[in-house]
């Protein structure tokens, strides 16, 4: 399954249960990096315990023919336009301060949502570019917060010597995170995540929350750590399950569950030649890099369980299908 029909998948979803016109459904759209099909117990983790990924799955819905693309760029561009990557002039990885990013131009879910009166909100991971004219603030979202690429892009910085991050503001770099400062970084992009939720409470709202997480190098944070039985990674993902707790337990908070999809999923499946720091696929054969299967997606519909469906046809794109929820 694509991102295309994921989001076919989601437009039936909406279009069953938003019961009006002006109750305009949220959607919340949390996005992990390199996390693997088995590493969550919904898909066959056992090691690392994620009760919230259980109970969100147990809630809705678990996809389980999903295909992505192996790269992160190319996800992300597809999930943002719902066309190919080679279609959005996407074909590969984005590197820092690269000349190049999605198009501006290229039209992004978010823009489609912000049309129709949502607030939108992009913390996270982008990696569609990490220059100004390519940033979320360009492509549709109110707001942004995040490492602007993966975690591993470390650069020397020009004051410190040390090998950092930037963590940027909108489009602006609010600060230049360390390795051992990005063990911080689920805990704040949770805060502005929930943060975000409670300020626009009684508007629709679009939340795209792509994780820094599990991507490599593992910065689990220091509540976290040795607290799995799958080592630093397992700890990593078990945040990752806090973070997700966190973001449902605020919309039961302000009764917003009922109107409010959820979507988790990743981008590429695990980064095997990792070994223990790269998560598994099992007992699929693919991951990162590979056509094979590996990534893993569970949905939290409106109103409940939902039915899984074992073979949805592709139609349109994620932009469309969210949005033609307003007539
Ligand atoms: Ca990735």
């Amino acid at each position: 399954m694509s991102y295309r029909i994921l989001a076919v998948v989601a437009l039936s979803l909406i279009a069953s249960l938003a019961p009006a016109a002006e109750t305009k459904p949220n959607v919340v759209v949390i996005f992990i990096d390199d996390l693997g099909y088995a590493d969550i117990g919904p898909f066959g983790a056992t090691k690392q315990k994620t009760p919230n990924l259980d109970r969100m799955a147990a809630e809705g819905m678990k996809l389980t023919s999903f295909y992505a693309a192996p790269v992160c760029s190319v996800s992300r561009a597809q999930l943002m336009t719902g066309c190919y990557g080679a279609r959005v002039s996407v074909p590969g990885v984005y590197s820092p301060a690269g000349a190049q990013g999605l198009n501006p131009k290229e039209v992004t879910v978010a823009e489609r949502l912000k049309d129709l009166g949502y607030a939108t909100q992009c913390v996270g991971k982008w990696h569609l570019g990490d220059q100004p004219e390519f940033l979320p603030t360009k492509q549709g979202f109110d707001h942004y917060l995040g490492i602007p690429y993966s975690n591993d892009m470390q650069r020397k910085s020009k004051t410190s010597g040390t090998r950092v991050v930037p963590l940027v503001r909108d489009d602006k770099v609010a600060e230049l995170l360390t390795d051992e400062q990005q063990s911080r970084i689920v805990e704040r992009y949770t805060a502005e995540a929930v943060g975000f939720i409670r300020a626009n409470k009684d508007r629709p709202f679009f939340l795209y929350l792509p994780h820094t997480a599990v991507h490599t190098p593992i910065h689990a944070g220091e509540k976290f750590r040795g607290k799995s039985n799958n080592g630093r990674f397992g700890d990593w993902v078990e945040e990752i399950d806090w973070s997700v707790g966190q973001v449902l337990d605020a919309l039961r908070e302000l009764k917003l569950s009922e109107r409010t999809l959820v979507v988790f999923t990743s981008d590429n499946g695990p980064w095997l030649i990792k070994g223990a720091d790269g998560g598994s696929a099992k007992p699929l054969r693919g991951g990162k890099g590979s056509t094979w299967e590996g990534a893993s997606a569970s949905l939290r519909s409106p109103g409940g369980r939902g039915k899984s469906p074992r073979r949805v046809s592709p139609m349109s794109s994620p932009g469309p299908s969210i949005c033609c929820q307003r007539s």
